[in-house]
Formats: C-alpha cells, structure tokens, sequence
C-alpha cells in the first residue's frame, strides 16, 4: 500500500501522474471518516492500491477535476475513470474486484443492507447478529464505523453506555483485521479537529 501516511498534496503541486496499470488511486485525507470508508473496503478485500492526502484546508486546483465539488474520498482508475461520494467507491471496488463479497448477491439481501444503512439507529436495538448484516463483517458495518471509531477521541463513550448491543458490535469490530489495521490514534485526530476547526492547513498532516 502507497502513500497512507504521505503529507497531502496542497494548492500550487503539480496534478499527479496517471495511475498506474494493476493499481486504483484514492484521493483520501487521514482524519476523514468518509474516505476510511472506503480505505477499511480496500484493506477488507485485500486491493492492491495507492494513496494521495489531500489539504482540504489549502486544496490543490488540480483537485477539482477529479470531484468537482472538491471531496474526498474518489477513486481513481488507470483508465482515468473517477468514483466519487464514498458508499458509491465502497460499492464500487465490492463490484468491480474478486475476494470476499461485502455486499451480498441477492439483490433483496443487498436492500436489505443498504435499508439497515439509512436506519442504522432503530435497527440496532432489535439486531440479534454480532455484525449489523449477520455474523460476519459486510459492507454496512465499514460504512458506519468511521464514525462510532472517533467517540472516544470525541470523548463521548458515555454515548454508548445505556447500549450494550452497540458496545458488543463495537468490541467485534475491533478485532476486524481491516479495521485494527486502519487504528486511529485518539490524540491525533483531537489534535487533528482542533488545528481544523481552526482552519490551520497543517490540520491533515498532523502526526506525520
Ligand atoms: N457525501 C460525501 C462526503 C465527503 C466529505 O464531506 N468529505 C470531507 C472530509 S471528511 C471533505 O472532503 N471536505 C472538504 C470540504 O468540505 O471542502 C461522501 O460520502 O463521500
């Protein structure tokens, strides 16, 4: 893997070359739920592929002929075709790439997850699986986890306290390999939302 921890790319660097054969580019920023999306999708499914940070507080020009609406994370392929808004590049690689099968076959099964998706909070206390789409990790549960992963950073796990379903699904998501893999440091992304909110252009590379 490419790139991870790269310094992201900032206004005034020059457009990246074309991606090479064998390879998909991400366009990603470390502190970004969305993008780990799609980067816990590609590690799932074991994707050979490269990363370039983006300074969404400083962003390079080039950027917005890959999301005109100058977003991470988008996929980009060697054929230069470009995917972008994050559950449509997790979709995307699920689709497009052999390994284990994220989203299910069956086209009621995969309403199923994407219906469980849009009401993920009512679903959770009648859920009876250890993983929100039965007992194994699927493709609903890289797409909510970006954001139950940062409650401690947020210092709000007391949020979790009266829901013991959520704690259990939280305890087996962290032995996931794509997500251990992906670990974020709690101290890094504080100090990572404070130089944000203070719009300082060194708030995506901290750490690094
Ligand atoms: N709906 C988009 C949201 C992506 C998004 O908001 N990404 C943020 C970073 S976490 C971003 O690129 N922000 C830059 C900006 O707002 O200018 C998706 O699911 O991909």
């Amino acid at each position: 893997m490419l790139g991870m921890s790269a310094r992201s790319l900032a206004k005034g660097s020059a457009p990246p070359s074309p991606v090479p054969d064998g390879l998909i580019r991400v366009y990603s920023m470390r502190f970004c739920p969305y993008a780990r999306r799609t980067l816990l999708v590609l590690k799932a499914k074991g994707i050979k592929h490269e990363v370039i940070n983006i300074n969404l507080k400083n962003k390079p020009e080039w950027f917005f002929t890959k999301n005109p609406e100058g977003l991470v994370p988008v996929l980009e392929t060697s054929q230069g075709q470009l995917i972008y808004e994050s559950s449509i590049t997790c979709e995307y690689l699920d689709e497009v790439y052999p390994g284990k099968k994220l989203l299910p076959d069956d086209p009621y099964e995969k309403a199923c997850q994407k219906m469980v998706f849009e009401l993920f909070s009512q679903v959770l206390t009648s859920k009876k699986t250890t993983f929100l789409g039965g007992n194994s990790v699927s493709m609903i549960d890289y797409l909510i986890w970006p954001w139950l992963e940062r409650l401690e950073a947020l210092e709000l796990t007391g949020c979790v306290d009266h829901t013991p379903k959520l704690q259990l699904w939280m305890a087996a998501m962290s032995k996931d390999p794509a997500v251990s893999a992906l670990a974020l440091d709690v101290n890094h992304v504080r100090a990572f939302l404070e130089l944000y909110l203070q719009n300082s252009s060194e708030a995506c590379d901290y750490g690094l």
